[in-house]
């Protein structure tokens, strides 16, 4: 089965989320906004979804996915879904809802993390919100980014199977979520990041094997992986960073 993947097509946004999973999986797959209006793709057909009215199950924004007939919206699940059938989840119950769980808190991290750029309103542009935007970064890079990331590292430190996966002792699409996370926070909050590092030690090791998977890596060498770029959730805006550190005084 041919899956379509229907996402903003200038941004690796949430979208990537599901289009790691899909490449790790070897799926087959058509990004269909990245397509051709000539050949019936684009964003034309994204939007000509969400508006059909016929749609009993229809999503209310992109991410979404087509498995057959099916159409099934909500970053985490998709991921559940895929999951499932490609082996990048575990089988049981209890392992299932627990890679759900942290893929949820995914979720809402983002929700944090588009909101540095965004604090008042997502149909206003930066610029009309640059004052509330650096007053939430500096409450973010103080509260959420350390509590989020400490919580991660600390999932892989308890975790019984050894500290490489997040779930278990296989690679799950938690992982590859985890890896996204740490390539975006890396271009959108450069210098924070840098300070909060030697507290990460588990999270970043985790990065780069993901980064070294064979599939992986092709996909990040390959056409199909977007840059971040300033108009996604990962923004880089230096005035929302952390400040530089202070060069030492001259005598
Ligand atoms: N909770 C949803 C959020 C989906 C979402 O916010 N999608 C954005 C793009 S990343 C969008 O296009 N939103 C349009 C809107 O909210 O009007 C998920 O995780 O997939």
């Amino acid at each position: 089965m041919r899956y379509e993947l229907f996402y903003w097509p200038s941004i690796p946004g949430r979208g990537e989320f599901v289009r790691l999973a899909l490449e790790q999986a070897g799926a087959d797959y058509v990004d269909v906004a990245r397509g051709s209006e000539a050949d019936g793709l684009g964003v034309p057909a994204l939007t000509r979804l969400l508006a059909d009215e016929s749609i009993a199950t229809p999503p209310y924004a992109p991410p979404f996915l087509k498995a057959g007939k099916r159409i099934i919206a909500q970053t985490a699940n998709i991921l559940l879904y895929l999951g499932a059938r490609h082996d990048l989840a575990p089988r049981g119950e209890a392992g299932r809802l627990w890679a759900h769980q942290l893929q949820l808190t995914v979720t809402d991290f983002l929700v944090h993390v588009h909101d540095t750029h965004h604090p008042i309103a997502g149909a206003l542009y930066y610029e009309e919100q640059k004052p509330e935007a650096r007053r939430r970064a500096a409450a973010f890079r103080k509260d959420r980014l350390p509590k989020f990331l400490h919580y991660f590292e600390r999932v892989l430190r308890c975790n019984p199977h050894g500290s490489r996966y997040m779930v278990g002792n296989k690679l799950t699409y938690v992982d590859l979520s985890m890896f996204h996370l740490m390539a975006g926070l890396h271009y959108a909050f450069p210098r924070a990041l840098a300070q909060l590092k030697p507290e990460l030690p588990l999270l970043d090791a985790l990065s780069r094997r993901v980064a070294a998977l064979p599939r992986i890596a092709a996909y990040l060498k390959s056409k199909r992986r977007l840059a971040f770029n300033p108009h996604g959730i990962f923004r880089h805006y230096p005035e929302l960073d952390a400040p530089a550190a202070r060069k030492a005084a001259r005598k």
